[in-house]
């Protein structure tokens, strides 16, 4: 699966349930990775890695579920800067990963460490160990996404992103290969402009999917023209497009066999088919591990895996 932000996880547990995480591998957007208080920190490779260890919070989507703030609070009375909230427990996760990329370790190495200490069965692959950053150009300046998401709460009209890196980025070990392999690869119902786009910037990932055996579907992020979680719908009016269904599966279309939409957007399915790629619609909800199943098993069904 190739996934980032918090629908993706989502998807991602569903799956892992289904197909069991031995059978499940996941290859994770770099794009969100930042350097904060000279800790290094993964969102979007912690919440994959969380999910599947059954850590994380379910309500907020990042960091650890119960998790305590007391190292926030303590920086605050400093005075120091703390608007990305690290939890107690989370920093443990960044000390880590942060002293052994010092050493030398590639952060696939560091994420293969993490992940086998929680348990977690399924290998969870960065998208690339080089640095690969989204940079978010809006009317309040260029940031990197980050400070545009959590600093400044999405409000900046955006002007425009990039991905900054990606020309000289190469795929992680064993990132081309999975696709190769793959019976199946799904991209997660997760953003396409910054959690898929940073992956597929990389040209040789793009490649691989264009070229794998496997069947390639995605599932759809977007329902009545909204983002199902996220900044998406928003992001996409400031650039002046209209949020659509069509408009992700044309972002998609080299690589695409199967796109799934939400019953309420059933009729974006004969646009979508007019691209060359069959589609079709379901339920997509991912509120509860019993929907989460259910859209998994849908995938599974309708791709006959
Ligand atoms: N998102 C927030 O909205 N506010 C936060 O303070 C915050 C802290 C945070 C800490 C660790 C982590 O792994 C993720 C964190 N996130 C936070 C989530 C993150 O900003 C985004 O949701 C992802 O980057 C999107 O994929």
């Amino acid at each position: 699966m190739l996934t980032g932000g918090s629908g993706g996880t989502k998807l991602v547990q569903g799956m892992a349930d289904v197909v069991g995480q031995r059978n499940l591998l996941v290859i994770a957007n770099v794009g969100d990775n930042m350097w904060f208080h000279s800790l290094y920190v993964c969102p979007d490779l912690d919440a994959a890695m969380y999910a599947l260890a059954g850590l994380l919070s379910e309500e907020r989507r990042w960091g650890i579920e119960g998790d305590s703030f007391a190292f926030m609070e303590m920086l605050r009375k400093y005075g120091w800067e703390s608007w990305f909230n690290l939890g107690d427990r989370d920093l443990a996760t960044h000390v880590i990963r942060t002293h052994l990329v010092r050493q030398g370790w590639r952060l696939s190495e560091v994420t293969d460490f993490l992940r086998r200490k929680l348990g977690v069965e399924s290998r969870i692959l960065p998208a690339t160990d080089d640095s690969l950053e989204t940079w978010v150009s809006t009317d309040a300046g260029e940031m990197h996404f980050q400070h545009y998401l959590v600093k400044h709460g999405a409000r900046p009209r955006v002007l425009g992103v990039e991905y900054r890196g990606s020309e000289s980025a190469k795929p992680a070990p064993g990132v081309v290969e999975a696709v190769e392999s793959a019976k199946l690869v799904v991209i997660a119902p997760s953003n396409p402009l910054v959690s898929i786009g940073p992956i597929l910037s990389i040209k040789e990932i793009s490649r691989a999917l264009e070229q794998t055996r496997a069947e390639v579907v995605a599932v759809s992020p977007l329902k009545d023209k909204e983002a199902f979680s996220g900044i998406l719908g928003k992001m996409l009016r400031d650039l002046g497009i209209a949020p659509s269904p069509t408009w992700v599966a044309k972002r998609y279309t080299s690589f695409l066999d199967l796109f799934l939409v939400d019953e309420g957007d059933e009729k974006a399915v004969g646009d979508i088919e007019s691209l060359g790629v069959r589609a079709l619609s379901t339920k997509i909800s991912l509120n509860t591990p019993t929907e989460r199943r259910s859209l998994a098993r849908f995938i599974l069904s309708a791709c006959g895996v």
